[in-house]
């Protein structure tokens, strides 16, 4: 017998036929009515598989009563509510460690797009413009910058090697000091943002870290700051980003992530001097498979009576007791 396992949204279409293989899909994003499609299937569902579409909240678990694992297409898993989940026996997975990579290296993309203006430059050369005026020299370069990075955890640490490349010094902050790491710590935010020029987010999204990066931290990140979010829009005060951009509190952003997505704000998209990505830190092929047979392998893994392959810490295999 397979697993009943309910897909939330459309699986990248690379991966799609180890689901439909391995087990029983029941696909919501393809019902016409979902409220119905959901009332049937739900006695049968022992896994959900989700790819960021819809939140996974205790009250939506709470509609399956077989429901034994989640499996999430994602290292991020604040769309799922975790807790909730440990505290009624049932498994979340995330796609730890398979990501690293191509999201550190996109991270020094956008950052480099955003301190040398290299899109705005792109489309000024498309527009016809060069063969008037060479393009203006950019205010801002990687030369002389101190970066701060919030969160030094796996994707944090492969951000700082690459940075480190650069010959540019790093410093984090996290809640404690990271292991294996000799850059400075900081225990307190503001007290980093105060010292550097530029700042990296890596850190969770989820109720602890939403809005930590607000108006008083792009106050002491001043003038010449540069605010690069890799993380989750819900980390930063978007509203207050937009005022520190809009009057000239910070340089200049690179945002992978927004608060509502895939809507950003008409403000953010208004500003010329700013540089946005539609969430594709690790939109590849080759990422985004890893990914993909991550998720699959947890559930094939639960299936088979086996342990799951990446729990995340709130539910903890074998349980606590
Ligand atoms: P990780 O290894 O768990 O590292 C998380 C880091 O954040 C740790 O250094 C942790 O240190 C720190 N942290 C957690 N809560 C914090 C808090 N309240 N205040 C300050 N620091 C905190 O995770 P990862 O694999 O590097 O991934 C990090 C996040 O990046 C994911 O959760 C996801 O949201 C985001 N992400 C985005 C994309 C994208 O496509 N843009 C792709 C992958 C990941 P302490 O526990 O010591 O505080
Ligand atoms: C994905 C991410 O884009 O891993 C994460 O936390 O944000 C990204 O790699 C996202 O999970 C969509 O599947």
């Amino acid at each position: 017998m397979k697993l009943d396992v309910l897909q939330t949204g459309p699986i990248p279409p690379i991966v799609e036929p180890i689901f439909d293989e391995a087990f029983t899909m029941h696909k919501l994003h393809k019902a016409a009515d979902r409220e119905a499609f959901l009332k049937d299937v739900a006695p049968k569902i022992r896994g959900i598989a989700t790819f960021g579409a819809i939140p996974i909240s205790a009250e939506f678990m709470q509609k399956f009563p077989k429901l034994e694992i989640v499996a999430n297409m994602g290292v991020g898993y604040d769309s799922v509510d975790a807790k909730w989940a440990g505290e009624h026996g049932i498994i979340v997975t995330n796609t730890p460690g398979v990501l690293d990579d191509e999201v550190a290296d996109t991270t020094i993309a956008l950052l480099l797009n955003t301190l040398r203006q290299l899109p705005q430059s792109e489309r000024y050369l498309r527009a016809g413009k060069w063969v008037e005026k060479a393009f203006p020299l950019t205010a801002a370069s990687l030369r002389d910058r101190t970066i701060g990075i919030i969160g030094m955890g796996r994707i944090g640490k492969a951000i700082a090697k690459r940075i480190e490349a650069f010959g540019r010094p790093v410093v984090y902050h996290s809640r404690r000091p990271a292991a294996d790491v000799s850059y400075r710590h900081y225990p307190k935010l503001l007290d980093m943002a105060r010292d550097v020029d530029t700042l990296i987010a890596i850190i969770p999204g989820g109720a602890e870290t939403k809005h930590m990066i607000d108006a008083r931290v792009f106050e002491a990140l001043g003038p010449s700051g540069v605010f690069i979010n890799v993380a989750r829009g819900s980390v930063v005060d978007e509203n207050a980003l937009i005022e520190a951009l809009r009057s000239k509190k910070i340089l200049s952003a690179g945002l992978d992530v927004f608060a509502d997505e895939p809507r950003v704000p008409q403000e953010l998209i208004d500003m010329d001097h700013i540089v946005l990505f539609p969430h594709v830190a690790s939109a590849s092929v080759h990422t985004r498979r890893a990914m993909g047979t991550l998720v699959a392998d947890n559930l094939k893994a639960w299936a088979a009576g086996k342990p799951p392959l990446t729990p995340v810490p709130e539910t903890p295999y074998p349980p606590k007791r």
